[in-house]
C-alpha cells in the first residue's frame, strides 16, 4: 500500500510539466553603480537565484528568483534603492505558453515533409537532430559527413557534421567551426546551427562559402543537458555530471576547459558556473577539444553559440587581449554590423567586446580554450532572446521567430568566414 502511494507520488511528480517553476519571478533590475551590483551580485550568491543577464550601468539585467525568496529579495532591493520591474509572477505561466505556442506551430505544419530537412518552426530534441544529421550524410554523400565523436555521460552519441567539396583533403582550404547547446537551455541557438546547415547543403545560394571553405558544425554540444531540458527541467544549463555532488548534478561546460580553469568560475557543486573536478573532467568537453586537435593548423574561426542578450564576445576571459585583439575586434563589428543589418527592429544593436569588459571574468571557456590552441578568431554569440516580438523573456522561444534567429544569425556567420577565407592566417 505504502508502496503504491510512493509510486502515485513519484508519477504525479513527474507528470506536472514545470511545476517546480511555479510562482518563480523573473525581475528585471536596473543598475546605477558598482555598490548596487556589487549587491545584486551578493542577494544572488546568498539566494542561491538564476541570474539570466547579469545588471551593468546603463543595460538591465534579469535574475529568476524562487518563490519564497521574492519577498525578501524585493525587500533588499527596495532597501538599497535598486530599481525593478516583476516582468512575470510566475514563470511557470511563460513555460506553459511557450509549450503550446511550440505545439499550435507543430500542429499548423503542412506536413512532416522532407526527410532531409526541418521546418524551422520548431526547436527539435536530441533524437530528431540526430536522425536528421545521419538522413542528411545519406542524402548529400560527395559534401556532407557526419562524425559520432564520443558519448555523453548519460551515453548519448556527440555527432557533428563536417561539410566539404574536397573531402577535408584540401589543405589549403581554411576551416570554421560552428556549435550550440553547450548550455542545454539556451534553446534558440539551434536553429542557428541547423539554418547554417541548411544553407551549406540542402538550399545553397552562396557556392563560394561551400567550395572555398570546409566546415565542422556541431549542433548539440551537450545532449544529456539539453533532453534534460526538455523534461522537467526546461531551464537547465550545464551537463548532467553527477560525480561531484550528491546534492547537486552538472557542470558548467563553458567553465570546464583547459585554459585558465578554474581561475574565475565556481567550486561549488551546485553552481551554475561549477567548473567540474578538473579541466576537461568531461567527456563532452573532451570531445571539443578533440576537434580543436585534429583541426586546428587550418581553423580560422570558432564560434560558440549561446544565448541571450545581443553580443559577440572574445576573450581572453580574464580581460587579457590576444595579440590579435584589434582585428578580433574589428571582425567581431563586421558580424555584428551584418545581422544589426537585417535584426528585428526591436531588438538591440549587438555588442561587441572582450567578455571580461562586456560581462565579467569567466575562465575555462571554449572560446578562449580555441584561442589557445591557435585559432585566431573565436567568438561566442549571446544571440537575442525572441519572444513576442519585444526579446523579454531571454530563454523563451516563439516559433514565430525561429527562422528569423537562424537567418538573421546566418548573416554574421557569413561575414566571418569571408573575413577569414579572404584574410588567411595559416597556410
Ligand atoms: C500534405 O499531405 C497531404 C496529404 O498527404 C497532401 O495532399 C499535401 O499536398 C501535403 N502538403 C504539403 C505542403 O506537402
Ligand atoms: C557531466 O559531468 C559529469 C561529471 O564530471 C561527467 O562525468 C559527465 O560525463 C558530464 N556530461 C554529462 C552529459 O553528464
Ligand atoms: C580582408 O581584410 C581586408 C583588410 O582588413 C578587408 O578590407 C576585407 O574586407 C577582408 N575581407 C572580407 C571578406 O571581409
Ligand atoms: C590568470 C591566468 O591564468 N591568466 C592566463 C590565462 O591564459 C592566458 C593565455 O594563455 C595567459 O596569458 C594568462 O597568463
Ligand atoms: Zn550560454
Amino acid at each position: 500500500m505504502l508502496r503504491a502511494v510512493c509510486v502515485f507520488l513519484v508519477l504525479g511528480f513527474a507528470l506536472a510539466k514545470h511545476e517546480q517553476y511555479e510562482g518563480f519571478g523573473l525581475y528585471k533590475i536596473i543598475v546605477k553603480s558598482p555598490e548596487q551590483i556589487e549587491l545584486v551580485n551578493y542577494l544572488s550568491h546568498t539566494l542561491d537565484l538564476d541570474v539570466w543577464s547579469h545588471a551593468v550601468p546603463g543595460r538591465a539585467g534579469q535574475v529568476l528568483v524562487q518563490k519564497d525568496k521574492k519577498a525578501l529579495f524585493q525587500n533588499e532591493l527596495k532597501g538599497a534603492g535598486i530599481e525593478f520591474t516583476l516582468e512575470s509572477d510566475d514563470i511557470k505561466e511563460i513555460l506553459d505558453l511557450e509549450d503550446r505556442l511550440l505545439e499550435a506551430a507543430s500542429k499548423k505544419r503542412n506536413n512532416a515533409s522532407r526527410l532531409d530537412s526541418l521546418p524551422f518552426d520548431q526547436i527539435y530534441t536530441y533524437h530528431q537532430v540526430d536522425a536528421f544529421l545521419e538522413l542528411l550524410a545519406e542524402a548529400y554523400p560527395n559534401t556532407v559527413t557526419l562524425v559520432n565523436a564520443g558519448k555523453s555521460v548519460e551515453g548519448r552519441d556527440i555527432k557533428y557534421i563536417k561539410i566539404s567539396t574536397t573531402n577535408f583533403e584540401d589543405s589549403s582550404k581554411p576551416v570554421v567551426f560552428l556549435e550550440s547547446l553547450l548550455h542545454a537551455r539556451e534553446w534558440i541557438t539551434l536553429p542557428a546551427t541547423l539554418y547554417a546547415i541548411h544553407k551549406l547543403v540542402i538550399d545553397v545560394t552562396e557556392q563560394d562559402l561551400v567550395q572555398d571553405i570546409d566546415w565542422i558544425i556541431l549542433p548539440i554540444a551537450n545532449p544529456d543537458g539539453y533532453e534534460h531540458s526538455h523534461g522537467e527541467f526546461r531551464l537547465w544549463r550545464k551537463n548532467r555530471s553527477s560525480a561531484h555532488s550528491l546534492v547537486c548534478s552538472g557542470v558548467d561546460l563553458n567553465r570546464n576547459f583547459d585554459i585558465n580553469w578554474s581561475t574565475a568560475s565556481s567550486n561549488n557543486a551546485c553552481s551554475d558556473t561549477f567548473h567540474g573536478s578538473g579541466p576537461f573532467s568531461e567527456p563532452e568537453t573532451t570531445v571539443i577539444k578533440s576537434i580543436f586537435d585534429q583541426y586546428s593548423d587550418r581553423m580560422e574561426l570558432f564560434l560558440d553559440i549561446h544565448s541571450f542578450g545581443s553580443m559577440i564576445l572574445y576573450g581572453y576571459g580574464n580581460g587579457q587581449l590576444p595579440s590579435n585583439g584589434l582585428f578580433l575586434h574589428l571582425v567581431g563589428i563586421n558580424m555584428a554590423s551584418a545581422i544589426d543589418n537585417v535584426k528585428m527592429s526591436w531588438n538591440p544593436n549587438y555588442i561587441v567586446g572582450n567578455v571580461a569588459h562586456v560581462l565579467y571574468d569567466a575562465s575555462g571557456s571554449a572560446g578562449d580554450y580555441a584561442m589557445s590552441a591557435g585559432v585566431p578568431f573565436s567568438y561566442t554569440y549571446e544571440l537575442p532572446g525572441h519572444r513576442f516580438g519585444i526579446g523579454g523573456f531571454g530563454f523563451f522561444v516563439d516559433p514565430a521567430f525561429i527562422e528569423q534567429a537562424g537567418f538573421e544569425t546566418w548573416e554574421g556567420i557569413k561575414a566571418g568566414a569571408r573575413y577569414v577565407r579572404d584574410n588567411r592566417t595559416k597556410k
